[in-house]
């Protein structure tokens, strides 16, 4: 009997820097340790509801520890894992206000820092509802050996060194790239290890998925506002009716519409007119691996990579996914009244 051929993350990553010239390994470290974090998340989020049931007959854990809510929970384990990469020198979390600047010898000469949204879907954490990690790697801009700076922070996406998400779904799967494309592993469970499953992702140039929270509506701009009329009209050339499809964690319908083709938005309205998803952790990654699968993503008007960040938790409107979608909806934007 032939054992089946399987390629770990971890092997993967490896292989991988051995195709850059002088790589001495420390993206790949750093990387493997985001996978070790993202296998301890999913264990917790695996067994979600049964922690919930121990957590509210006292609150208190064997240990003496209070039971954490799981994005809590997740921000601690991503954080820690950073920290003992050695790698990262500082990291900007959804969890935090501030940045956090990790100050041990090692850490200091660290050459990355690290943007991530430990559990994204907040809605869906109790309910059984796919949720996700966003990560998102800089070289740091300040002096190595000395602290993190929040200048290292306020990088454009375009300075991205890497970028994924886990999705804690019906399997679990992470997916990133280094700017070579991007690559999908899925948790073999029985081994504890992701597995390439889905090498070198491509997303269809077109697709028939849109997704976006329409019970907001009458807050659209009137340019989404005809994009969705015309999501909805029949006609067969170009396949509509389109699908709508909303989880309402952009992990989870991020992922589903890179695989099948579609497009997902969180556009600005009157009384948000940023949106709401962070450019740090949220969408610079996301429009990283969209453009890196063939795909697209801007705020409606510019490429999401190319905006300068002013604020660590600044929101930026996002409109991503197949490449002539999200070109056909920034023609509505440009000219809602045609
Ligand atoms: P979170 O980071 O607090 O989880 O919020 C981000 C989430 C995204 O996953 C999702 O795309 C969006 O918020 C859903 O928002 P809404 O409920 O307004 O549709
Ligand atoms: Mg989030």
């Amino acid at each position: 009997m032939t054992g089946y051929k399987i390629t770990t993350l971890n092997e993967f990553i490896i292989r991988r820097q051995a195709n850059i010239p002088y790589a001495k390994g420390e993206l790949s470290n750093l990387l493997h340790h985001i996978g070790i974090a993202a296998k301890v998340v999913n264990k917790k989020v695996n067994k979600a509801g049964l922690v919930d049931v121990l957590g509210e007959a006292g609150a208190i854990n064997v240990q003496g520890e209070t039971q954490q809510k799981l994005d809590v929970f997740a921000d601690m384990q991503f954080t820690a894992a950073l920290r003992n990469s050695s790698e990262c020198c500082g990291i900007a979390s959804e969890e935090n206000q501030e940045i956090i600047t990790f100050d041990d010898e090692l850490s200091l000469d660290g050459k990355y820092i690290v943007c991530m949204d430990p559990l994204d879907g907040s809605s869906n954490i109790d309910v059984n509802v796919s949720i996700g990690t966003i990560f998102s790697v800089y070289r740091r801009i300040s002096p190595r050996g000395e602290k993190a700076q929040l200048g290292d922070f306020l990088q454009k996406g375009n300075e991205q060194i890497a970028a994924g998400y886990i999705i804690y779904g019906s399997s679990t799967m992470l997916v990133y790239t280094t700017g070579l494309g991007v690559n999908g592993f899925t948790l073999d469970t029985g081994i504890g290890e992701f597995c390439l499953s889905h090498p070198n992702i491509k997303t269809p140039e077109n697709g028939g998925i849109y997704s976006l929270n329409e019970g907001n509506y009458n807050k659209f701009p009137d340019g989404v506002k005809k994009y969705i009329k015309y999501c909805q009209e029949k006609d067969s050339e170009t396949n509509r009716p389109y699908s709508a499809r909303y989880i309402g964690s952009l992990v989870a319908d991020f992922h589903r519409n890179l695989m099948k083709g579609g497009i997902f938005i969180y556009p600005e309205t009157e009384s948000a007119p940023n949106g709401k998803l962070r450019l740090l952790y949220e969408c610079n990654p996301m429009a990283f691996l969209a453009e890196q699968a063939g795909g697209k993503a801007t705020d409606g008007d510019t490429r999401i990579m190319d905006l300068q960040p002013e604020t660590l938790h600044q929101r930026v409107p996002l409109y991503t996914g197949s490449k002539q979608m999200v070109e056909n909806v920034e023609g509505f934007l440009a000219n809602p009244n045609e």
